[in-house]
């Protein structure tokens, strides 16, 4: 009888289901463990093989973690609002709720088919009201402690679509759809003060079980640089001076020019009448480019000269002042003092309009030639007076101080991380709770008894044409009238989809509460994550922000912890052919394929056998359908034809003994280190072994199913029903007991220990044989064993022995003569 996963695994889904099992038990006398996925994004096209891939590891782990008596909260939910339900309403004139619903309902059918324990009770969807409540509750708070303020920024409008684009409906200047240029303009927009955070985010990195490149990704995100800041007086206007942010303030006497970020708000007033015409059209063709494109390193430097100097307040030397793309306004003072000797950017910038060269640091090579490259090595101060044969280091801070005691410039840290653009020009996102006046001045926030703000009805979806959001049309939504009769406006902005993704992880916990966010005690006795999986893809969006918004709520008594995600994992990619599966590619392959053909076990199974959980790996039919054969062979091990149980209550030997303890060992381990390949591949061992030795005693069989469970749940669960419940009771019965709730089985050490070792033995410190002996065998034990060995005795025969080094389980080495 072939192996039956089609009707067994969703009859197996079915008893979880009804009899609740993986409801989460918050017995606080037991230790917790939280695991939780990255939630997804519900998609209409479905889920593809590179979802389980992540959530197979946390189920792996909740179910263990389960079995060994833990309460376990593995929840689900889904990241609801964002784009492509927008656009598809667009399209359409559908609501996206529709679709987004439907494609919840979709995903949800998918992820229970491949037999996830997680406990549904729990769900939460960020674009339900009852959740968005409360992110539009930590809004109100983050505006009452001024870290949420309005600011113009630059957006990228797109005139002829006449709407704002997200990031990633730009592609190369032009909008993704139309294929329409796109400008960088500025327009008001919310803001959050990330930046308040950026050096407790950093500081507190330090303390995460986290992969050392997220690690490394955020702290470069959050780009602590140390310098200083200094002003430059500018030729023939007294009233201006440009300050510059440099980490280098030890090279101020190389600078031979300036650079203004083609924004800058002095480049107006600065530029001479005849250099005006080419600095605006110098400043229209910058407005083209992302931030992105315009901090490439590779590409062609490009400037304007705007005709006025700045002097160098050091030697009071006359340098002209430039404006150039590479200079970016949100960083720093948006100016720099370019020191074309020191500075690549710099040197390609002078060597192109043939600007003057100054070296400050002396190269330590000889033939070094500053007119082809920047010096950016360590080296003695040169050429900068009082500085000079000081080393980099004492140099800054001999400078820093000059600078201040001239009332010059000053110490200065900077943060490459920026605040948080928090606004969207859309339909489909949380409302901004805020209050405006007619001028479109801030009011107040919504007080809580006002939340939630809810979506109106439209009957367009499309942006309004002047940069607004849809929302901005429907008047009976957007008007109120206050006590006194006036008008008040509410915001129509509404959030980015990153909004319920920072805190979601905290409403699993008290998913129901309707007076707060979540239960502090409960929060207590959760948080923080114990294992977070999902994609490296994050690491500066979602994974900091997430991390930013736990400290605000920290801050205000909310949240118990500091930090979300005490350990992270990345599962890596499954590529196909070479490329990572995504449906764009048309590699994308539907778990719902794998499971009718194999079932739900071997897509598990096979996923995390693949390789390594973090590893990009190759999806390979072949290695799927090995797997299958051995859940298979694991049925036929414990099953007849007819489906009657073959085990026996005949004692086991030793040896079967000792791989089961072994195995339960190394897959306890494996577990909780998250390398479940090896798990797997130890179990194959044991069934190698056990079928070898034809050993069907019930003991060992009962102990390696319960293993084996995690893993394949639906087919021990089957076994476990088959060859281990006495009395048949039916696993619709209450008394019924799941494998799946079952004791974890512990180990004996004293079996795994191996009683016979192997050891060399030397003559003389030549290796000469190898003997087998008990282990921590006596010294004569193992000389008896030696002698008996050919070769040895070969070698000493008319030798004098003089000496005999024995070290137990190692080595033993005669000296003789
Ligand atoms: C003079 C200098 C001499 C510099 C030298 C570097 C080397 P990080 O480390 O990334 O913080 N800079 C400052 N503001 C900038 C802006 N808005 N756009 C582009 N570049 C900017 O880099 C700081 C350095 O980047 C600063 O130090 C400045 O160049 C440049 F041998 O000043 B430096």
């Amino acid at each position: 009888m072939a192996y039956q996963h089609k009707q067994l695994e969703p009859r197996w889904q079915k008893y979880w289901k009804d009899k609740n099992i993986f409801i989460t038990n918050e017995d606080k006398s037991k230790p917790k463990y939280y695991a939780l996925d990255m939630f997804p994004y519900p998609s209409a096209s479905g889920l593809h093989v590179g979802h389980p891939l992540g959530y197979t590891a946390t189920d792996i782990t909740s179910r263990y973690y389960r079995m060994k008596g833990y309460n376990v909260l593995h929840p689900m939910g889904w990241d609801a609002f964002g784009l492509p339900a927008e656009q598809h309403a667009i399209d359409t004139g559908e609501h996206p709720a529709k679709l987004t619903y439907a494609s919840i309902e979709n995903f949800k059918k998918q992820l229970d088919s491949i037999g996830f324990s997680y406990d549904w009770s729990r769900e939460v969807a960020t674009c339900d009201p009852k959740f968005f409540h409360w992110t539009q509750w930590i809004f109100t708070k983050l505006f009452e402690k001024g870290l949420a303020y309005q600011a113009e920024v630059f957006v990228n409008w797109c005139p002829v679509l006449k709407t704002v684009l997200a990031n990633e409906e730009v592609i190369e200047g032009k909008s993704e759809r139309g294929g329409h240029p796109v400008f960088r303009v500025p327009m008001k927009q919310w803001m959050l003060k990330i930046t308040s955070y950026a050096e407790r985010l950093l500081a507190d990195l330090d303390e995460l079980d986290w992969p050392e490149s997220t690690k490394e990704i955020q702290r470069n995100w959050i780009g602590k640089s140390i310098g200083a800041k200094v002003k430059f007086a500018i030729e023939n206007f007294e009233s201006e001076k440009i300050e510059i942010f440099t980490t280098r303030p030890d090279t101020l006497f190389g600078a031979t020019y300036m650079v203004l970020a083609p924004e800058h708000p002095l480049v107006n007033n600065i530029t001479i009448e005849e250099n005006k015409a080419h600095i605006a059209e110098y400043r229209e063709f910058a407005s083209r480019k992302s931030d992105l494109d315009r901090t490439e390193l590779n590409k062609e430097k490009t400037g304007v000269f705007t005709g006025s100097y700045a002097i160098n307040p050091v030697n009071n030397e006359k340098i002209p002042i430039w404006i150039s793309d590479y200079v970016m306004m949100g960083y720093g003072t948006g100016a720099i003092m370019a020191v074309p000797a020191h500075d690549t950017r710099d040197h390609e910038f002078a060597l192109k309009f043939n600007l003057k060269i100054i070296q400050v640091v002396s190269a330590q090579d000889n033939s070094f030639d500053i007119q082809k490259e920047a010096y950016t090595n360590d080296g003695e101060i040169i050429n900068s007076h009082f500085l000079n044969g000081l080393n980099i280091e004492a140099a800054k801070d001999k400078i820093i101080q000059y600078l201040v005691e001239k009332n010059l410039g000053e110490k200065s840290i900077t943060y490459k991380l920026r605040d948080w653009v928090f606004s969207r020009q859309r339909y489909w996102g949380e409302p901004i709770p805020i209050m405006k006046d007619a001028q479109g001045n801030v009011l107040r926030a919504f007080k809580e008894s006002e939340l939630p703000l809810t979506l109106p009805e439209v009957q367009s979806y499309e942006p309004t044409g002047d940069g607004k959001s849809p929302l901005s049309a429907i008047t009976s939504w957007v008007q109120k009238k206050a006590k006194d009769g006036t008008l008040e406006f509410v915001e129509t902005d509404t959030m980015p989809g990153s909004a319920g993704s920072s805190w979601y992880f905290l409403r699993y916990v008290d998913p129901f509460n309707s007076k707060q966010l979540a239960d502090f005690e409960k929060l207590k006795y959760w948080m923080p994550v114990d294992l977070y999986v999902g994609g490296q893809e994050h690491a500066v969006g979602h994974l900091l922000y997430s991390r930013f918004w736990t400290k605000v709520l920290f801050d205000i008594g909310i949240c118990p912890v500091k930090e979300p995600y005490q350990k992270l994992v990345h599962q890596g990619m499954i590529c196909k052919n070479g490329a990572k599966m995504s449906k764009s590619k048309g590699n994308g392959l539907s778990p719902d394929e794998v499971i009718d053909q194999y079932g739900a076990d071997s897509l598990r199974v096979y996923e995390m056998f693949m390789g390594p959980l973090t590893q990009t790996k190759e999806w390979d039919d072949s290695n799927l359908a090995g797997v299958h054969r051995f859940l298979s062979r694991v049925e036929r091990f414990y099953l007849s034809d007819e489906g009657k149980s073959l085990l026996n209550s005949e004692p086991a030997t030793q040896q079967d003994q000792k791989v089961l303890h072994k195995t339960i060992k190394k897959v306890t381990e494996d577990i909780e280190n998250l390398s479940f390949n090896t798990a797997i591949a130890q179990m194959m061992i044991f069934l190698n072994s056990v079928a070898e030795s034809q050993c069907k005693n019930k003991e060992i069989l009962n102990k390696f199913l319960q293993i084996l469970s995690p893993f394949a749940p639906h087919l021990s669960e089957e076994l476990w029903y088959k060859c281990f419940v006495e009395e048949k009771v039916s696993p619709e019965s209450s008394k019924y007991k799941f494998i799946s709730l079952s004791e974890w089985p512990s180990y004996n050490p004293e079996f795994i220990i191996d009683n016979e070792i192997k050891i060399g033995v030397q003559v003389n410190g030549k290796h000469r044989g190898e003997i087998t002996i008990p282990l921590n065998a006596s010294q004569e034990i193992a000389v008896a064993a030696a002698m008996e060995n050919s070769n040895v005795k070969a070698t000493l025969e008319g030798k004098t022995l003089r000496k005999t080094i024995y070290v137990a389980n190692r080595i033993l080495n005669f000296v003789a003569t």
